[in-house]
């Protein structure tokens, strides 16, 4: 009978291995794609890209048992070669190659440069042609640390006792409220995409006490701007037993330094090619949205337009004030107005046009939503009404409230925007893989 019995051992080396300091004179296979091919003449430089940077080959006519003109940028090779050390390669290593061997031939020649260190084509060309643009190693960078914000996340809240779940994407009701929703038709019964995993986190509080979700959420944002995207990655928790929304900022607070410290240990490559210095959770101000708003208001001279409502201008002024009088670069803003809240928002009983709840801001722009829910039936029902909405499609939702809940809170981080503001980018495509817009549906 066939076995198998774990993962098989290559011949092949990735770039960790080749550092092992007892490799250097010794002989090398390794394979990797043609990022680029610098023929000096009868030397030539061979760049491979790896999973883990890119690696110098060294082509020497007359040593290298191959013919330099059958390779292509973008093909995939093997090469076997001898390892020595160079500083000015990248990472200090070189292959002086004796063979090379083609995996594969690229069809089409490279519809663009992606060797450069920056790449200058226009952001809607760099999205049309994404699949090829992301193989520039810095455009590469951005999504590594993308995977260390979700790392630092999910290892936090493992650790804090979270569980972890998977809630659908299809359902019957949208939770957020608000005309951004998109419809669909499930088997000839109106159905939407989920605005967020709102109502099933909050159902799991119930069977768990604390669950967090990775996953991706939908927004018909009918407009573009360089912070929406139709499709986004919400990084959600919701906790009980809290004794009021200051634990849930507590706990993002406690989330955030872990995101940023393994950002700074295991990424400081990718950060270094994308220059990008990380900003500091380390002591986080609290100031309540109307106190936000009166103060950037006097300091900038900005007449407040709308009491209720935080405009984009707004949150980049508040930011802006945090930094320069506290060196402060994420702010919780408390207590949002009630009308601009969703109806599972608990209310202050103190002053019930606001809710406990919160926004947190990075660099001006709003990262997160969080807050205390109702957990009392009759108050979660008597919300409803009281906004003439509909119970219908929540049966599930209020019957985990009838059959007990205790006091929680949670909230949602947007992945793109957190990434897009830990590396300072200004259009929140720059930190998608495949970004939906208006426009754009493909790829
Ligand atoms: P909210 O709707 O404010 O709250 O979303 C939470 C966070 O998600 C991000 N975000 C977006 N990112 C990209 N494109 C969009 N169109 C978009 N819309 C929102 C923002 C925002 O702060 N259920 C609540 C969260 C909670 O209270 O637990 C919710 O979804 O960073």
């Amino acid at each position: 009978m066939d076995f198998l019995e774990g993962i098989a051992v290559k011949e092949t080396l990735e770039l960790p291995q080749l550092q092992e300091p007892d490799r250097v004179g010794g002989k090398v296979r390794v394979n990797g794609a043609v990022h680029v091919i610098r023929d000096m003449g009868n030397i030539a430089f061979l760049i491979l890209r790896k999973r883990d940077g890119l690696l110098q080959c060294v082509y020497e006519e007359g040593v290298t048992a191959f013919d330099l003109s059958r390779l292509k940028e973008a093909a995939t090779v093997e090469v076997c070669g001898t390892l020595l050390r160079n500083e000015k390669a990248p990472g200090g290593i070189e292959v002086h190659l004796t063979d090379i061997t083609i995996l594969s031939q690229p069809m089409d020649p490279m519809p663009i440069p992606v060797a450069k260190w920056k790449m200058s084509a226009s952001l809607e060309t760099r999205l049309s042609l994404r699949p090829i643009c992301l193989r520039n190693i810095r455009e590469r960078a951005k999504f590594k640390v993308q995977e260390g914000v979700v790392r630092g996340f999910r290892e936090f809240l493992q650790e804090q006792g979270f569980t972890e779940i998977h809630s659908p994407k299809l359902a019957s009701k949208g939770a957020e409220g608000g005309a951004n929703i998109f419809k669909l038709d499930y088997f000839h019964r109106p159905a939407v995409l989920a605005q967020s995993p709102q109502f099933y986190k909050q159902m799991m509080v119930g069977v768990f006490d604390r669950v967090f979700e990775v996953g991706p959420v939908f927004r018909a944002e009918k407009h573009n701007t360089k912070r929406h995207l139709n499709e986004y990655t919400s990084l959600d928790f919701e906790m009980g037993y809290i004794d009021s929304f200051r634990d849930v900022m507590a706990m993002e607070t406690g989330a955030l330094k872990r995101i940023l410290q393994i950002l700074e240990r295991d990424y400081a490559k990718e950060l270094d090619l994308l220059q990008a210095k990380l900003p500091s959770a380390d002591r986080i101000p609290v100031v309540r949205f109307d106190e936000a708003k009166r103060l950037a208001s006097a300091k900038y001279n900005r007449p407040i337009r709308n009491p209720y409502d935080l405009e984009p201008e707004e949150e980049t002024l508040i930011g802006r004030y945090f930094k320069e009088e506290y060196g402060a670069d994420f702010v919780f803003v408390t207590h949002y107005p009630s009308k601009k809240r969703p109806f599972y928002a608990m209310d202050d009983p103190e002053d019930p046009r606001f809710t406990l709840s919160f926004d947190c801001l990075l660099g001006g722009m709003e990262i997160t939503t969080g807050g205390q829910r109702i957990h009392d039936p009759q108050m979660l029902v008597d919300k409803i009404a009281k906004r003439g909405m509909t119970t219908e499609g929540m049966q599930s939702y209020l019957s985990a409230f009838s059959h007990g809940m205790p006091p929680h809170g949670g909230l949602g981080i947007g992945l793109e925007r957190l990434t897009m503001k830990i590396l300072n980018l200004d259009d929140i495509r720059e930190t998608t893989l495949f970004p939906r817009d208006m426009s754009r549906l493909d790829p």
